[in-house]
């Protein structure tokens, strides 16, 4: 029989959206919990045996009890319907002695890889399944170390299904976006480990970091996107995954799951557009559950006033439309 399973990540609930008004900072809070419900809810329409966290599901190590309550009451579903959870600590909610995972409504319901010290990694086998599940925890000790630096030179003694879980920087994205230097790997090193799936989180940007015969490795990205940086706009998912019997993926898919949407816009002096343009190409993009960052070069005297006018009318066509007007530098 073949076995499917669910992969999202980097939820970030809790993170607080302070660039926007407090009124659209708590809707966009509730949008995180929605998409957690909602990425259950797919979860069970997948049938997946297997639900799997690849890090970041919490903001913060010390979540408010709303984020709790909706993170333990569905997990506690997704058990009652059968449906193992596993998941690892992220950079934003690494384990402590008090942190969030060690609450009796979370242990409970889901299985934390928190490592061990010689390898950094944990693993879990299910026997009816024959399938191992193994993760390697954000290391806050040392945020710099290669993840599988240790594992690569280790046999690993894995079920014929395995799945690792992750937590870092492809090192391709590093050079693209300095931020992410934290737990390099490279690429192919995935392709020499024994795992049918590498679940990875960090990156909310969702992507294919490798494919090879019989297996493939991904980040699933970020539900919703979090702010205005190019690995957090447009549309957001998870990944539904089914293997077979001798641990072979034979299907990998993205389901959509973000109630509102995340886009830029930019023009520069000496582009050629004018502000009829910019206000054309909003009005077209205008969009309720649309938060729009537009960049326009800033206009001399009187033609700076009826810009603004223009382009602030439509602000109500958006859940939230910024302007930022860039003087020449
Ligand atoms: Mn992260």
């Amino acid at each position: 029989m073949n076995f499917r399973f669910a992969h999202c990540g980097d939820f970030h609930l809790g993170y607080d959206f302070g660039y926007l008004p407090p009124r659209k900072a708590a809707a966009r809070q509730a949008d995180l919990r929605v998409a957690f419900f909602r990425t259950v809810r797919e979860t069970l329409k997948w049938g997946a045996q297997v639900f799997l966290v690849s890090g970041d599901l919490f903001d913060t190590p010390h979540p408010g009890e709303r984020d709790v309550e909706i993170v333990s009451k569905n997990l506690a579903h997704l058990s009652k319907k059968g449906v193992r959870c596993f998941a690892i600590p992220g950079n934003h909610d690494p384990i402590h002695p008090k942190s969030v995972w060690n609450r009796p409504e979370m242990a409970s319901y889901i299985h934390l890889f928190r490592g061990d010290t010689a390898a950094g990694l944990a693993k879990a086998n299910i026997g009816e399944l024959n399938l191992t599940i193994a993760g390697i925890p954000w290391d806050s000790e040392d945020a710099f170390k290669p993840p599988l630096q240790e594992i690569l030179k280790r046999k690993l003694d894995v079920s014929d299904r395995s799945i690792l879980l992750l937590h870092g920087s492809e090192a391709a994205l590093a050079s693209e976006h300095p931020a992410f230097k934290e737990h390099p790997f490279e690429a192919e090193d995935l392709k020499r480990l024994p795992f049918g799936y590498v679940a990875i989180g960090h990156y909310h940007k969702p992507m294919d970091v490798a494919r090879w015969s019989g297996g493939a490795a991904c980040y699933s990205g970020s539900p919703e996107g979090l702010r205005f940086s190019d690995h957090n706009l447009g549309e957001r998912s998870i990944v539904l995954g089914e293997m077979d019997e001798r641990g072979s993926l034979v299907q990998v898919k993205r389901k959509t799951i973000n109630a509102r949407t995340m886009k830029t816009l930019s023009y520069s002096a000496g582009d050629g557009t004018t502000t009829d343009d910019w206000f054309r190409t909003i009005d077209d993009m205008r969009d309720p559950d649309t938060l729009l960052r537009v960049r326009v070069p800033k206009q001399e005297g009187g033609e700076q006033r009826r810009a603004e006018v223009l382009l602030s009318s439509l602000c109500p066509d958006y859940f939230y439309l910024d302007i930022i007007w860039e003087s020449p530098s």
